[in-house]
């Protein structure tokens, strides 16, 4: 097995019988694995809501760490509609050349530092460094911002050893309300800013709304966009052919892209709270328990993807879930998007080759299942 390689560890459950079981904190969660069925239930959001209480559908379960709604991910319709509205325009600034210029300009500088370096560890002087950067682009604040965010690591709500720091989570949080004060006093051009003179059905969006949508904008896109962006440095190492490929033919780039999300699937799974009794995959679930959409294991499902334990990287038909599907799919979609994007062509055009020196896989423990879903540390060297 090669050190990029990510098994599905899901394949058997999924086969046999559709889902899976855990226990997360004493709250259980029955995994939906194929893709069928994982479309089902999250368009499905009368039957399995996602405005429980805050922090209940994230699994490993965040309740005893927050009390702020991340919106609009844990707000149900009709409501969740009138956020979205608002905040898709904004989201949407990536595809605009001016954004993908800065984009290009900081990412082509860090793989041109890199390649300047004996060796790199890939998670935390690369990919949280790219990540963070990136960010700014997104909330459009000054550059040096990143740097307080780079020294929080890889994820705002974990440590090293521990899965839920709450202590860690609040520095976010007391981050964030120092900013929206900021903003008040003083308002510019930045996503607080934006959100802060917003209006929904006449209403003025309140602090700990605009509070929710920044928790949301933080915690989302982090370790999710580290994941992949390190996973594609390891793969590349393992597969120069790849590299190569896209070099050549730069045209599959945005395939490319969607091949290596789907799968990675850097977000594991999603969670619901189902709201009545009922049935999954002839399986009888109970109002106010837990089901999760096991993103991870539907884009492994062999009834859709032909060869789904294979990376082809100009794969034709590849309608994947690691951004999720139907009313809360990822609305940070677009900007990850272009950071594989340009990291891609970027990697193409500047390295040749990569050689990795040591690692250390992160495997989520998921009750019966073990996932890969990146590395814990990985260390290479980036050949000019
Ligand atoms: C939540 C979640 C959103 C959660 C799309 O995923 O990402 C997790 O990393 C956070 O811990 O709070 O934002």
């Amino acid at each position: 097995m090669k050190k990029s390689a990510h098994p599905d560890p899901f394949e058997k459950a999924r086969l046999e019988k559709g889902y899976g079981e855990m226990n997360d904190q004493d709250d259980p969660v029955t995994m939906i694995l194929g893709l069928k069925d994982v479309r089902k239930c999250a368009h499905n959001w009368k039957s399995f809501q996602s405005g429980a209480t805050p922090g209940r559908i994230v699994v490993p379960s965040e309740v005893n760490i927050r009390d702020t709604r991340q919106i609009p991910f844990e707000v149900d319709p009709p409501a969740h509609k009138g956020y979205r509205d608002l905040l898709e325009p904004w989201f949407k600034r990536p595809l605009e050349a001016v954004y993908q210029e800065k984009l290009k300009a900081q990412i082509s500088d860090i793989v041109e530092e890199v390649l300047t370096k004996d060796t790199v560890e890939v998670v935390g002087d690369f990919a949280l460094r790219l990540q963070s950067r990136a960010l700014t682009l997104l909330l459009n604040i000054p550059y040096q911002e990143a740097e307080t965010w780079i020294g929080w690591g890889t994820h705002v709500f974990r440590s090293e050893d521990t899965a839920l720091d709450g202590d860690k989570a609040n520095i976010l949080y007391d981050y964030i309300d120092t900013q929206i004060d900021k903003a008040i006093e003083n308002p510019g051009d930045d996503l607080y800013s934006k959100l802060l003179a917003s209006e929904i059905n006449g209403k003025q969006l309140t602090k700990e709304e605009v509070k929710g949508v920044m928790i949301l904008t933080f915690a989302g896109g982090r370790d999710t966009v580290i994941n992949a962006v390190t996973n594609a440095i390891a793969y590349f190492a393992e597969h120069p052919e790849s590299l190569k490929q896209l070099k050549d033919t730069p045209e599959i780039t945005g395939k490319a892209v969607e091949e290596l999300i789907r799968y990675f699937a850097p977000l594991t799974h999603m969670g619901r709270v189902v709201t009545e009794d009922t049935q999954v995959c002839e399986h009888a679930v109970k109002a106010d328990s837990r089901i999760s959409l096991c993103w991870a294991s539907a884009n492994r499902d062999a009834k859709v993807f032909e060869n789904p334990n294979k990376i082809v990287l100009d794969r034709k038909i590849n309608p994947h879930v690691s951004f999720g599907f139907s009313t809360h799919n990822c609305l940070g979609a677009t900007h990850a998007r272009q950071i594989m994007n340009i990291l891609l062509s970027t990697l193409a055009e500047k390295v040749t080759s990569i050689d990795i020196v040591d690692y250390k896989e992160n495997i989520e423990n998921l009750g019966e299942f073990k996932r890969k879903v990146g590395y814990d540390s990985i260390t290479v060297k980036f050949n000019a």
